[in-house]
């Protein structure tokens, strides 16, 4: 297994709120995991006023999720990221980060995160600049006042500024050789949001950096760019044998805080067992453990076609061949029963969209933060629906393009990634006479890693 296996508060976008994070401690302690790192891009007293001191009702509730770390066998790693405005060369600059840490430390935190993503790569202040010869150096200088700082029993984990990437680009290769090998490094594999995690990628990240890896894995979050994406799908990608060559694997969460159960749940089981992973059989254990059995059928049947992340080159595979087989019996088959499978798929999947919309349901926050999508998955079950009917009627071709055309402009303007490009192509296809008569906007892609730095 993997000595870290746990989860990072790490999103841009509106931090969780304490009671969700006492209840996650607890969630992802029960199902093996032993980290959880404190690090909201949105939270002031993190990064953007990061020398204010916590005060009064800050630190009871920063001692909360302490002790509930302490009470679950759950390491807290209390993070600071104030690359935005930070003067490296600054005493003041220095007493003000170290106090903040020391703050935390009487609270009984030992391990302390650094964080230095997603800031200027270049000097920003005259004064560093006179004493740097670059970043690498300022950070060089500054993670070695902090770990000496910290003490020999505390620990210290850095996020680099080059987090991802081939894993011996300058900047990360001289920071390795810079800083104290007991100082773990974060890194997010080839890419940001990185499809695969690979043995040979850690391999020369630990020959570059003198150290493992400790993967900030960008799954399941949703930020930035991909908020139009909900990343319940499964997790996979992940080499068996990477715990051999890194420390472990965080996961960076979802606003979404009940949907991002779900792939903490599964990241848990193959953090705790790589070499057995089976990743869909662990995905249905996940969908079944945080939505609950009594909707486990539709919401699995939801969550087949809202597979899209970077992890998945997959949209929405049940779907994907039912269409196939639609395609080939309409064209060159029977036609009535081309119709009639398809309109069976669809009613399997109103009837799944109606029950999760309308309800009672086991676990009503996970399916209201997943409203938008499911009012998308209804939209597109509608769709199809239609698309047998008329295609049983003998009237695809027709009456298609208007009748069709509805569905489409509805599902591009809620700009919900479900069926992946699956659906779109299918309506396109069947409405292309009608598009020149109405503005129909841009379908929602995929993001890109890119998108999401
Ligand atoms: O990934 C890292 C190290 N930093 C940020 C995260 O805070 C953010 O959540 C992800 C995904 O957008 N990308 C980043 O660059």
């Amino acid at each position: 297994m993997f000595a870290i296996r746990g989860v990072i508060e790490g999103f841009y976008g509106r931090p969780w709120t304490d009671a969700q994070r006492l209840e996650l401690i607890e969630f992802v302690a029960a199902r093996g995991m032993n980290t959880f790192v404190y690090a909201p891009k949105g939270d002031p007293l993190v990064r953007e006023d990061w020398r204010e001191p916590y005060l009064g009702e800050e630190l009871t509730r920063l001692k909360r999720l302490v002790d509930q770390c302490r009470r679950h066998g759950v390491t807290f790693v209390y993070c600071l990221s104030p690359g935005l405005s930070i003067e490296y060369s600054s005493a003041a600059d220095h007493a003000a980060l170290t106090a903040k840490y020391d703050t935390v430390a009487a609270l009984g935190v030992e391990t302390f995160g650094l964080l230095l993503d997603d800031i200027p790569i270049d000097l920003q202040h005259p004064a560093d600049r006179d004493a740097f010869t670059d970043l690498v150096e300022a950070h060089r200088s500054l993670i070695g006042t902090v770990f000496t700082h910290l003490g020999p029993t505390r620990s210290l984990i850095v996020c680099p500024t080059v987090y991802w990437g081939s894993g011996d680009e300058d900047y990360i290769t001289r920071l390795g050789h810079g800083i104290d090998p007991r100082i773990d490094l974060f890194w997010s594999g080839r890419a940001i949001c990185s499809a695969t995690l690979d043995l040979a990628d850690a391999a020369l990240f630990a020959r570059s950096t003198l150290r493992p890896v400790t993967y900030w894995d960008n799954y399941p979050v949703n930020d930035v760019a991909m908020g139009h994406e909900l990343h319940i799908g499964p997790y996979q990608g992940r080499d068996r044998h990477l715990y051999r060559f890194a420390t472990g694997v965080i996961s960076n969460g979802m606003e979404l805080f009940e949907s991002s159960k779900i792939a903490f749940a599964t990241i848990a089981e193959y953090l705790s067992a790589p070499e057995e992973y089976n990743a869909e059989e662990s995905w249905m254990r996940a969908l079944r453990d945080v939505v609950g059995d009594a909707d486990l059928a539709a919401y699995a049947l939801f969550a087949d076609t809202v597979r899209s992340s970077c992890l998945s080159a997959e949209d929405a595979p049940a779907l994907t061949r039912a269409l196939d087989a639609f395609a080939y019996g309409y064209r060159f088959d029977d036609r009535h029963a081309a119709a009639a499978a398809l309109a069976d798929v669809a009613h399997r999947m109103q009837v799944a969209a109606d029950h999760l919309l309308n309800g009672p349901v086991v676990n009503p926050a996970l399916i209201a933060e997943a409203r938008p999508w499911i009012e998308s998955f209804g939209i597109g079950a509608d769709a199809l629906a239609r698309v047998a009917e008329l295609a049983r009627e003998n009237r695809l071709e027709t009456d298609g393009p208007t009748e069709l055309i509805g569905y489409l402009t509805a599902l591009r303007a809620a700009n919900r990634r479900v069926f992946g490009d699956l659906l779109d192509m299918t309506l396109a296809e069947l409405t292309a006479p009608q598009h020149a008569r109405h503005e129909i906007p841009a379908p929602p892609r995929l993001s890109t890693a890119k998108d999401a730095s």
